[in-house]
């Protein structure tokens, strides 16, 4: 027997020892070919990538706002600068997709898309934080640019500094304009076919962005978002949230996110299909560029921040379209328990003008339900509307879906659309007095 395997040994060296000889011979002639047109060796962008990084001088950015021993690390900025300094732009993060996202496979030719971050006295090191992550974690070839809105934030530099860094765009305002319009401005020189909105204080994750822009891709009228992780504004851990969750609102017009029903929950055999959700969180979300327009954009009347999430929301269901979350995509984003700026005409006073907005605009007889549950929105101003003043009452009429005019009326969408996709907090919704 052991005769038997000497026998055989030598053999099985030889064919091995040919195989490896074949291998070298063949990879070699490979490299050898002449650098005709089609084998030349694309531009190896990591490299220039690389280059531009070291252009950047990261340190210098961060020293000169830094954190100083002895103040409040959450004076300015309602989270702690002080760990989110210490912690590096190029960080990694726990990959928080369900598994089976890694098996999906995306459209390969999806359009490069302009991602746009609008921001106020952003933290430095938050805010090199997201476009970092963007650059690390997104293939190349989709990003058509990163458009940086400068809300006039007090010091130029914060932006300014940033377009040392790759497919880095900065413009900014000359006075405070607020959420809503610093955004129509960005897309207004957005490039790419789709926006893609983010938040100035975010890290997204492993191959967030196919599976955005292929819904989109799919149906123009889609606006996608990702599942919203969270980033501790303590220790900045980066915390996986519950992806079976969707955008919900009572009569107030105040956002919370909602359990789906345990019926909903046992329907969805595939934890990587998306979820249809009635209202969207707002601060990040991917949209098709001329769907946008073809909306009229955002109430340009809505001031700072709060609300346009609701007016939004309604005016792409209303005009036949369709929001949804998707659970392969993932972004986190630093939850803070207030607003670090201030609001020229206070906060309760802005998220009342901006809802009262979106309820005198799009929701016809429920907004009773909505003075009902903020009886003092009835004696406040919310500025002017009308097709020469909003673009909203007007695109309102425009936009109508021609095989289903009733979706413009709200009692489609706060009562079928929402019904059909809700449960247990659809009822609450509607009061005994309505039905
Ligand atoms: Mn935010």
């Amino acid at each position: 027997m052991r005769r038997l395997n000497r026998r055989l040994a030598l053999p099985i060296f030889g064919v091995l020892w040919l195989t490896v000889l074949l291998f070298f011979w063949v990879t070699k002639k490979k490299f050898e070919l002449p650098p005709g047109p089609e084998v030349q060796t694309p531009k190896n962008l990591d490299t220039d990538w690389e280059d531009l990084w070291d252009q950047f001088d990261e340190r210098r950015y961060l020293n000169a706002k830094k954190w100083r021993i002895g103040d409040d690390p959450y004076k300015l900025y309602a989270f702690n600068q002080r760990e989110s300094e210490r912690i590096s732009s190029n960080r990694a993060v726990p990959d928080t997709r369900h598994l089976r996202c890694t098996l999906l496979v995306y459209c390969a030719d999806l359009p490069p898309t302009s991602i746009i971050i609008t921001f106020h006295n952003e933290a430095r090191s938050t805010l090199l934080r997201t476009i970092r992550s963007v650059l690390n974690r997104t293939p190349m070839n989709l990003i058509q640019e990163i458009i940086l809105v400068d809300d006039f934030s007090n010091d130029p530099d914060d932006c300014s500094q940033l377009i040392k860094l790759p497919k880095v765009k900065c413009i900014r305002n000359t006075e405070r304009q607020g959420l809503v319009r610093s955004r129509i401005r960005g897309a207004s020189v957005a490039q790419g076919t789709t926006l893609t909105f983010l938040d100035s204080h975010c890290e997204v994750n492993r191959d967030w962005l196919q599976p955005l822009l292929h819904r989109v891709k799919e149906d123009y009228t889609r606006v996608v978002c990702p599942v919203i992780d969270i980033i501790s504004l303590d220790n900045f851990n980066y915390i996986e949230s519950a992806a079976e969750l969707r955008g919900g609102f009572d009569w107030s017009l105040h956002f919370q996110w909602e359990q789906l029903s345990p019926e909903q929950k046992a329907r969805r055999l595939d934890p990587t299909e998306p979820i249809r959700t009635p209202i969207i969180a707002g601060g990040l979300f991917v949209m098709d560029k001329s769907w946008f327009e073809y909306l009229g954009k955002y109430d340009t009347d809505m001031d700072i921040w709060g609300g346009e999430n609701f007016e939004i929301s309604f005016r792409v269901w209303m005009c036949g379209g369709s929001l949804e979350i998707v659970p392969c995509s993932r972004v986190g984003h630093v939850f803070r328990k207030k607003h670090p700026y201030v609001f020229p005409d206070g906060n309760a006073n802005t998220y009342i003008k901006n809802t009262k907005r979106t309820a005198e605009v799009w929701m016809d007889e429920y907004k009773q339900y909505y003075y009902a549950a903020r009886p003092f929105a009835l004696e406040r101003p919310f500025g002017k509307y009308g097709p020469s003043h909003t673009p909203s009452r007007s695109s309102r009429r425009s936009c109508a879906c021609p095989s289903s005019p009733s979706s413009l009326e709200p009692r489609w969408f706060l009562s079928s659309a929402r019904m059909e996709m809700t449960d247990s907090s659809g009822p609450r919704l509607v009061p005994a007095s309505s039905t």
